[in-house]
């Protein structure tokens, strides 16, 4: 049995400052490091879209950030612009060690937006991390990073989806807690089989 850590979406517009800025998410970032020395393998997900990306609200006229709408796969919240391709918002963390073996970039088609670090948001379209991961013989995950509620949620349930063992690290996670997306994340994952620790 091999694992490896996932590590979700570290990145600056995350972080306080940023575009969309999740509340201490920087405080993951000492134990995220930490808690490498834990795996063999380390693995990361970059939230990474272009400038006319359908989940920002600068990109639907007279929507509000935060707003909901519907597209062709569901409905979809309107972020403010966040993690532009190239910008120093899309890069990760300064302080977060760079020491793994993979950067899965995700978001990038510009009409679909992708939240879970296996499957965009149509929820067929395949980023090719679960391929990637049967081909080294890793079985057991680990995530931690930003948002909780969100890319780290999404991440996990598919990865219990796609026969992996799912292991949230809450204390190496922060959410943005979106109108009870928290509670709603953690009910989600403890009925799929995440284990959260
Ligand atoms: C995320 C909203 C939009 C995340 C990414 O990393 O959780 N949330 N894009
Ligand atoms: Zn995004």
């Amino acid at each position: 049995m091999s694992k490896a850590l996932i590590v979700i979406d570290v990145q600056n517009d995350f972080c306080p400052g940023g575009a969309l800025a999740v509340s201490d998410g920087d405080a993951v970032v000492p134990v995220i490091n930490a808690m490498m020395e834990d795996f063999d393998t380390v693995l990361y997900t970059q939230d990474w879209h272009p400038e006319n990306h359908l989940s920002f609200a600068d990109n639907h006229p007279g929507a509000e950030p935060f707003s909901t709408t519907v597209l062709p796969y569901g409905t979809q919240v309107l972020w403010p612009a966040h993690c532009v391709q190239g910008t120093d918002g899309a890069a990760f963390h300064k302080d977060l060690r760079l020491m793994g073996d993979l950067v899965i970039r995700k978001g990038f088609r510009p009409e679909i937006d992708s939240y879970s670090a296996f499957f965009e948001n149509d929820q067929t379209t395949r980023t090719g991390l679960a391929g990637y991961l049967r081909d080294r013989g890793i079985t057991e995950l680990t995530f931690a990073g930003l948002a909780t509620d969100f890319c780290v949620a999404w991440s996990a349930l598919d990865a219990v989806k796609e026969g992996f063992s799912a292991t949230v690290r809450m204390d190496a996670c922060r959410a943005i807690d979106l109108d009870g997306s928290l509670d709603a994340a953690v009910a989600n994952l403890k009925s799929a089989g995440v284990t959260l620790a």
